[in-house]
């Protein structure tokens, strides 16, 4: 498969429509325009024509849009070709242009082109796949915003910042003599002070994109029976996971997504934690600590009745990670329902099967989620691109300390890079094979 095949896919939904789009990408385009249509159409103009099935006869009637290179989507020739929205007719178009010598398209591959012609860039290209899955409007708006490059700016932002020390640091390196001088330069220390405090606005505001795209991950933990499959189904309003009095119910992950003023939540129930002989629920265990070190938000179970969890049990929470305590089976003490949130370790008091304090709970993790509720400057991000800020911001972090505590104006230097080359995989300026095959496989095909 090369870059250079011209591909074809179908642009609309599979199904009946009103209009079925086709899309062509590549150099065979005017010569399939002319076999299909008889003409090359003019650019960027809807041109009504037959499509032909080259013996004698019409597979259709539509419009024909033809795109010359380099001003298109994918930055190559393109013919975009609205017809009548049947399987079997756009099937049959279909058919017609792989027999002109097109290939099928793979997922995401359109945007791939535009990608690899300079069009757009990685984090923009994202976008695209973001807009297109967004299950809210604020996701949706906030997808569009990826896509026109907003997110790219902050970064290229943040580029210009790193580039900015290093030219600053190299001066110091051509001219060793004035190495004390740039050392005791308070310039320098307020420099790396807002690269630092520009890592932190960005990465702030990338970590709610992730949560308007993708939502909150969060892990329901606690010894066996406290009620955490109860309070999973009470959640999802639905009968999703088994509950019985026998402690030790569930062993496999269960997920869940629930909205929350459609704010996506995803909901795991886990293995009640406990010291076990039994293979199967050790194994369980064992994958609920994992899922909880990934977690976004922790909901630790326990029973309203039982004492306080001692440091030893809370020790078992995973370290970064914001957690709640919930104190279930409220009704057999006949306790009301409570919220206390404003503690580092928050509690809620409520009932899973008899309902009191849900609704305080899920107020709680509404406000976890930490949007705001103007959602003006919010732009989609993926968790990959937190990884890829994080990681710039450790070798930052690492070239200020070889530079104050060793002087070390090489090793600066190359931590510097390593950052930008973090921050180059958000934008695809530094970015694998695998990375993209990862990253367009999950488009939809089309696009
Ligand atoms: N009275 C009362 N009983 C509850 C409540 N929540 C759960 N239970 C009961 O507690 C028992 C255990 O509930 P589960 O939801 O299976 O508990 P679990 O934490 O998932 O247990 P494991 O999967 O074994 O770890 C069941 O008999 C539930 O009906 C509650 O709010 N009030
Ligand atoms: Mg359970």
């Amino acid at each position: 498969m090369s870059a250079s095949d011209t591909i074809v896919a179908a642009a609309s939904p599979p199904g009946r429509g009103a209009v079925g789009v086709v899309r062509v990408s590549g150099s065979l385009v005017p010569e399939v325009a002319m076999a299909l249509l008889g003409t090359l159409p003019p650019p960027r103009v809807a041109h009504l024509a037959d499509f032909q099935d080259g013996e004698g006869g019409t597979l259709d009637q539509g419009l024909a849009l033809y795109f010359p290179a380099p001003h298109s989507f994918t930055g190559e020739d393109v013919l975009e070709l609205q017809g009548h929205g049947g399987s079997v007719v756009i099937d049959l178009l279909l058919q017609r242009l792989l027999a002109l010598g097109c290939r099928m398209a793979r997922p995401g591959e359109f945007s791939e082109r535009a990608f690899l012609n300079d069009k757009l860039d990685l984090a923009q290209a994202e976008g695209i796949a973001d807009l297109i899955d967004a299950s809210s409007q604020a996701a949706a708006r906030a997808a569009l915003r990826t896509l026109r490059g907003e997110f790219s700016a902050r970064v290229a932002a943040l580029e210009a910042g790193l580039k900015q020390l290093r030219i600053y640091v190299e001066a110091a390196i051509d001219f060793p003599d004035e190495e004390v001088d740039f050392l005791s330069d308070a310039q320098l220390q307020r420099r790396l002070q807002e690269v630092f405090a520009q890592f932190d606005a960005l990465a702030a505001a990338a970590r709610q994109g992730v949560v308007l795209n993708e939502g909150l991950k969060i892990v329901l933990v606690g010894a066996p029976n406290v009620g955490k499959s109860s309070l999973m189904n009470a959640l999802a309003g639905d009968d999703v996971a088994i509950v019985t009095e026998v402690p030790g119910t569930t062993r496999d992950l269960l997920r869940q997504q629930i909205r929350i003023d459609g704010i996506a939540m995803n909901l795991v129930d886990t293995a009640g934690l406990r010291a076990s002989e039994d293979r199967v629920e050790v194994e369980g265990i064992r994958r609920a600590r994992q899922e909880m070190a990934q977690a976004d938000h922790v909901l630790y179970v326990i029973e309203a009745a039982s004492a306080d969890p001692t440091p030893q049990q809370l020790a078992e929470l995973p370290q970064g990670v914001p957690a709640t305590l919930v104190f279930n089976k409220i009704d057999t003490l006949g306790r009301s329902a409570e919220l206390i949130a404003s503690v580092t370790l928050p509690r809620v008091y409520l009932s899973a099967t008899g309902g009191q304090g849900l609704d305080l709970l899920r107020a709680h993790l509404k406000a976890a989620a930490g949007l705001s509720d103007a959602d003006s400057g919010v732009f989609a991000a993926r968790r990959r691109h937190l990884t890829a800020l994080g990681e710039a911001r450790e070798h930052v972090d690492a070239a200020a300390r070889v530079l104050l505590n060793q002087r070390a104006f090489e090793l600066f230097a190359e931590e510097l890079r390593l950052a930008q080359q973090s921050l180059g995989a958000i934008t695809g300026t530094f970015s694998s094979d695998d990375l993209l095959g990862a990253i367009f496989g999950s488009f939809c095909i089309g696009k």
